[in-house]
């Protein structure tokens, strides 16, 4: 065993780790000089055949040499691993003070996914969505609907009125709608009875801007003409619809009330679906959503006017009609605990965003 060929094994383990460019160069230069076939190995299990007084010096030549292999692979693996690593920092790099790119996914507003949500519990049931047109025809809005024209009745919606061409009848005048009932009318004079649509939509009146009212705001309107119709369907109608939305144990009460296009006609409120009328007469329980009363006022209701039927060309001694109308922003309110109308027409993402991404 010669010290130059040792020496020379040696050399050209430290050339081959130092020309791997790579760590897994230097892996595969490691097997070829360190592994069990390696020259090295070979001379190292070599030693054992030699005559005893050779085998030490034998022993310490192959034994450096093996020393100064394992080294230099160890230096140049360090020296891999940290070219590495840095130029993993440099590909890898996130600049975090560059603005934030990515558009944020949008969802829509949560007067229009409550609006859905009521219209369904009615489409499930069989009902039609039927729309109509927010600029509209005096006729539809009032005339049709039994409001005569010096009717008391029409001062109680204070009315946008739009110049321009008249509406689809006659001398007609053109509003802005106040309300969707007159989707009602269309839907009758569209339709062979029986008729059974639910109608939602934007309306519009000259009220202010204020924390329980906007000049724009959204109402969904039901109707039912059949035959046989009576106030025990709508009660019926109007219960299935809050258990829908609010819960099992939820129902609703009617209040006598006024409207032209129905008669009788009720207001409708349902059950306070937070303190279940818990509230009412105990102080030690006070309840915020509706102020301790135990109801919730939701909206208008009566059976249809045959005097509406008959505008419509509906036969009122063989049909009878229902019909309830209700403002989506008092509902979005008191379900959401929303305390001002405002945050619902500002636009403000801050307000929307606790909603969820629902689409
Ligand atoms: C009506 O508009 C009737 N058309 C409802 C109706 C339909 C009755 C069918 C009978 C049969 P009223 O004017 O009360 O009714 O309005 C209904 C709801 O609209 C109110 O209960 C309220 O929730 C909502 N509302 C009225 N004015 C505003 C406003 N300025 N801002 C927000 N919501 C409003």
């Amino acid at each position: 065993m010669k010290p130059e060929e040792i020496e020379r094994m040696r050399d050209e383990a430290l050339a081959a780790f130092a020309a791997a460019g790579d760590l897994d160069a230097l892996q595969e230069a490691k097997v070829a000089h360190t592994g069990g076939t390696s020259p090295l190995a070979l001379a190292n299990r070599e030693i054992g055949a030699l005559p005893p007084h050779a085998k030490a010096a034998a022993g310490k030549l192959v034994g450096q040499a093996r020393g100064a292999v394992n080294k230099a692979f160890g230096a140049r693996q360090a020296e891999l691993e940290a070219e590495r690593d840095a130029r993993v920092l440099v590909e890898e790099a996130v600049d975090v003070t560059l603005p934030y790119d990515r558009v944020p996914a949008g969802a829509r507003h949560p007067l229009t996914t409550m609006m859905e949500r009521v219209a369904d519990v009615f489409v499930s049931m069989g009902y039609e969505i039927a729309e109509g047109p927010e600029v509209e025809a005096e006729w539809f809005n009032f005339d049709a609907l039994n409001f005569t024209p010096d009717h008391p009745a029409r001062q109680m919606q204070d009315t946008f009125f739009v110049e321009g061409p008249t509406g689809d009848h006659g001398e007609s005048g053109v509003v802005l709608r106040t309300h969707t009932s007159p989707v009602q009318a269309r839907a009758m004079l569209d339709r062979e009875p029986p008729v059974y649509v639910v109608c939602p939509g934007r309306v519009f009146r000259t009220d202010e801007l204020d924390a329980t009212h906007t000049p724009v705001f959204h109402q969904i309107e039901l109707l039912a003409v059949d035959e046989g119709l009576t106030m025990a369907d709508l009660k019926g109608t109007l219960d299935h619809m809050v258990q829908s939305l609010f819960g099992a144990d939820m129902k609703t009460r009617l209040r006598p009330n006024y409207f032209p296009f129905t008669e009788p006609s009720a207001e409708m409120d349902m059950l306070c679906y937070v303190c279940k009328g818990e509230s009412v007469g105990n102080p030690d329980r006070p309840c915020r959503t509706c102020s301790s009363e135990g109801w919730i006022e939701l909206g208008g209701c009566g059976m249809v006017n045959p005097r509406v039927l008959v505008a419509c060309g509906v036969d009122p001694e063989k049909y009878s009609g229902f019909a309830f109308g209700f403002g989506i922003e008092r509902m979005l309110m008191f379900r959401h605990n929303v305390e001002d109308m405002r945050d619902m027409v500002e636009g403000d993402v801050r307000f929307t965003r606790p909603f969820g991404m629902e689409i």
